[in-house]
């Protein structure tokens, strides 16, 4: 695992993500931490640009027709702990070619690692999971890597990974592949962080209405998740977020998994909009983990990623001051990037979130900087929700 983690080292990534001490024993479905995010994209090659000149991220691996792997190319590209792999058809009649027309560029796998992945499937499946890949081993000169996947929302699944036994560069077929573009100068001029996030703190599901139940019991009982405390009841659905969340994750908390439903309010929810273009429930954003949220977000904007916008009364209003008290920036900083803040019992936290990636207002990402808070900044539902609305009626979904 240490290759894997891009010089970053397990302890400070998970204590990025928030992550606690938890006893596996007992636990019928340990995991050791979220593996990678697949993507299926119309062009991975671009894919692979944009997030190493964007996200700051390294490319390390590749698989595609040189491998013998005819209908694809595969990129995977790190930053830290974070793995993110790009899949884009090479040929018009691969399998997938279809996921790509009617979802538009998506996750398609939410990986898993497991000590143990043929007892986290046969409970699973006993807990009544969808089959999607059958135990294998998968072998190459580097080892064994055991795998098997699951079906979850829309389609949408997790892999089961048990990489213990193999020491390549990312899964058996791969070959190592050094970095898209060289951000060595920029990084030692001191104009680029070295790395603009260093873990995956959360991976957010969009189902449908009325689903979001359904979907919490079914993390609770085919992967032993517990509810977090933090959620969006009809209280605020019906008043600004036209969303209902829950959050469930695992018992290092380092696998967390918000699910939204669309509620009905005063316009069509952004939970709406997203399944109508998406064509179905999918994930809607990947929450990054940073220990310097304001290093980051320069460098992505310098890179022309689009964040939202908070309006400057957010950062004005007295209450909101009171209550967040001292971070480690002055808040002018914050409202100069328009990032947000938010405390509870615990701590608190720093956040902003993307424009959506692609065309399809479907998937985007949060940035978030945690200091002891374990939330996911209910404080700025209000104000994100409307920053989300006035990006909605822009594309006229009134
Ligand atoms: O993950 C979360 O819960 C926060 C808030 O459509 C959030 O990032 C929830 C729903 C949503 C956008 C952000
Ligand atoms: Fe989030």
């Amino acid at each position: 695992m240490t290759q894997a983690l891009n010089d970053i080292d397990q302890a400070t990534a998970d204590r990025l993500i928030g992550a606690v001490d938890h006893d596996i024993a007992g636990d019928p479905f340990p995991v050791k931490g979220l593996d990678h995010v697949l993507f299926l994209v119309g062009n991975a090659k671009q894919a692979a640009h944009y997030y190493s000149t964007a996200f700051g991220m390294t490319c390390v691996a590749f698989r595609g027709p040189e491998q013998g792997f005819r209908d694809y190319a595969e990129y995977v590209l790190t930053s830290g702990s974070a793995r993110f792999v790009f899949r884009g058809a090479v040929r018009p009649d691969a399998a997938d070619a279809e996921h790509v027309r009617r979802h538009s560029d998506g996750v398609v796998d939410i990986a898993l690692e497991v000590p143990d992945v043929d007892a986290a499937f046969a409970y699973a499946i006993k807990q009544g999971a969808s089959v999607h890949t059958e135990p294998t081993d998968v072998t190459d000169e580097h080892g064994t890597i055991r795998h098997a996947a699951i079906e979850t929302y829309g389609d949408t699944r997790h892999s089961l990974i048990d990489r213990s036994r193999y020491s390549g560069p990312f899964l058996p077929g791969f070959v190592a592949r050094g970095p898209i573009v060289d951000r060595g100068p920029a990084i030692a001029a001191g104009l680029q962080p070295k790395r603009y996030f260093q873990a995956v703190d959360h991976v957010v599901g969009n189902v449908e209405l009325g689903k979001m139940d359904h979907w919490v019991e079914f993390y609770k009982r085919v992967m032993g998740f517990t509810n977090m405390a933090e959620f969006v009841g009809d209280d605020i659905a019906t008043d600004y977020s036209a969303l209902m969340s829950k959050v469930v994750a695992n018992g290092t908390r380092k696998v967390k998994f918000p699910l939204n439903e669309p509620a009905v309010a005063r316009k069509k929810s952004q939970i709406d909009e997203y399944l109508e273009f998406y064509d179905g429930p999918g994930a809607q954003h990947i929450a990054i983990a940073t220990n310097d949220i304001l290093a980051s977000v320069d460098a992505m904007r310098a890179a022309g990623v689009e964040f939202l916008e908070t309006p400057d009364s957010y950062y004005d209003d007295p209450e909101l001051r009171a209550r967040i008290g001292t971070v480690r920036v002055p808040i002018e900083q914050l409202k100069e990037r328009k990032i947000l803040v938010d405390r509870d019992e615990d701590g608190y936290l720093l956040q902003i979130f993307t424009k959506p990636v692609q065309d399809r207002p479907t998937v985007f990402f949060e940035l978030i900087e945690r200091h002891g808070s374990l939330g996911f900044g209910k404080g700025n539902f209000k104000a994100l929700f409307e920053a989300i609305e006035r990006e909605q009626d822009a594309r006229g979904n009134l």
